[in-house]
């Protein structure tokens, strides 16, 4: 399994004025503003209940099949947007649903983009899986390079997670909550999170969530996790203390970032999987991609590994939602020249996407 090294996304220009209380219980009167753009957001009400009813970690059907989208493509490609709709039926934000994104300051948040995304996707009666809430990257410029009060990061991340999942409560009700938390060797990774508010924070951000969405499905979502390692274990360590405390969990992503030279084999990754299922969470595939060199042999490789996954998935109950993280080779994270999703930079299907097709359907 090679370690992939997420990139820094470029910043987002645009941002509307909105106000972020900093107070506990802002998450009653986010969901009160529903739909609209940069609402105000203010302290209120009491927590919704701790507990819901427990959703169902095992599906009916075949995984749905879900991709990472950019919404700047998706308004303005039509193409781009044929393809995806032609195909999917879930997305995930790659990046509109970010801190950098959706709180430009400490005192506002910003939601256009990412209402003007969750809107096309009802319209198209496609799915969103919201991501992520609390992650290490992709932080707003302010709040690098300063001092923090003891518990001040702490109250403001509440107001977050309270303010956004409250505003999208009903109409985005996924959520990876906490986005990458290990390191390589297994601990928690040292992020600002871990930093200012201490090994807390990963169950902390969780109950958030969960008082401002009794009904959602709340992750936690991780790269190089889907075969034998010492992240692995770590994972496993981590799922098993959150679940123990009564920390309300519901699911892991396994990003399953792969490429045709670091990948877990078939009973390596299946043995993985299950025993992340033996916790009774829902174990999804989150964000694959499998980087490539030219020809048609490292396709054709290519094509195996994704088919691999998929067939693991579909074989496990447990894997509700297949999600790749892009899925045409001229948007990627990773950039073109690794063609790393199932349709070609020109959309033309590749045997990656015939690869998924009949695993998911089998
Ligand atoms: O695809 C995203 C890219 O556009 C951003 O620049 C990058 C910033 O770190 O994040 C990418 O998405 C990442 C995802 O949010 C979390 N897992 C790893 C993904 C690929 O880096």
């Amino acid at each position: 399994m090679g370690a992939v090294a997420p990139v820094p996304s470029p910043p987002h220009p645009v941002f509307v004025k909105a106000f972020l209380a900093l107070a506990v219980g802002a998450a009653a009167v986010a969901a009160a503003a529903g739909c609209r753009d940069d609402a105000p957001v203010a302290p209120t009400a009491p927590a919704q209940a701790q507990s819901r009813e427990q959703a169902p970690t095992r599906r009916s059907g075949p995984p749905v099949l879900g991709a990472a989208v950019s919404w700047d493509l998706m308004r303005s490609s039509r193409p781009y947007r044929r393809l995806f709709l032609a195909h999917y039926r879930a997305l995930t934000p790659e990046n509109v649903m970010k801190m950098d994104s959706m709180a430009p300051a400490p005192d506002r948040l910003h939601f256009t983009e990412a209402d003007g995304l969750v809107r096309w996707a009802r319209r198209h009666d496609v799915a969103v899986h919201g991501h992520a809430l609390v992650w290490g990257k992709q932080l707003p410029a302010w709040m690098s390079g300063r001092d923090w009060e003891p518990g001040e990061l702490r109250s403001w991340l509440e107001s977050y997670v309270k303010a956004v999942v409250g505003h999208f409560r009903g109409r985005v009700d996924d959520w990876d909550v906490v986005n990458e938390p290990l390191a390589a060797n297994g601990s928690l990774r040292r992020n600002l999170w871990l930093r200012e508010i201490g090994p807390g924070y990963v169950a902390d951000a969780l109950r958030w969530a969960r008082e401002a969405n009794p009904r959602a499905r709340l992750y936690v979502n991780e790269f190089n996790i889907e075969g034998r390692s010492r992240k692995t274990r770590g994972m496993l360590a981590l799922l098993k203390g959150l679940r123990g405390d009564g920390v309300p969990l519901d699911g892991l992503g396994l990003q399953t970032h792969l490429t045709t030279s670091f990948n877990p084999g078939r009973a390596e990754l299946r043995a993985t999987m299950r025993r992340y299922a033996a916790l009774g969470l829902a174990v999804d595939v989150s964000e694959m991609d499998v980087a490539a060199a030219p020809g048609r042999r490292d396709a054709l490789e290519q094509a195996r590994i994704y088919r691999r996954v998929a067939a693991a998935c579909r074989d496990l109950p447990a894997c509700g939602r297949f999600t790749t993280w892009g899925f045409t080779d001229a948007s990627t994270w990773l950039g073109t020249a690794q063609r790393p999703l199932p349709f070609s930079a020109a959309g033309e299907p590749k045997p990656a996407w015939r690869a998924i097709r009949s695993a998911l359907r089998r």
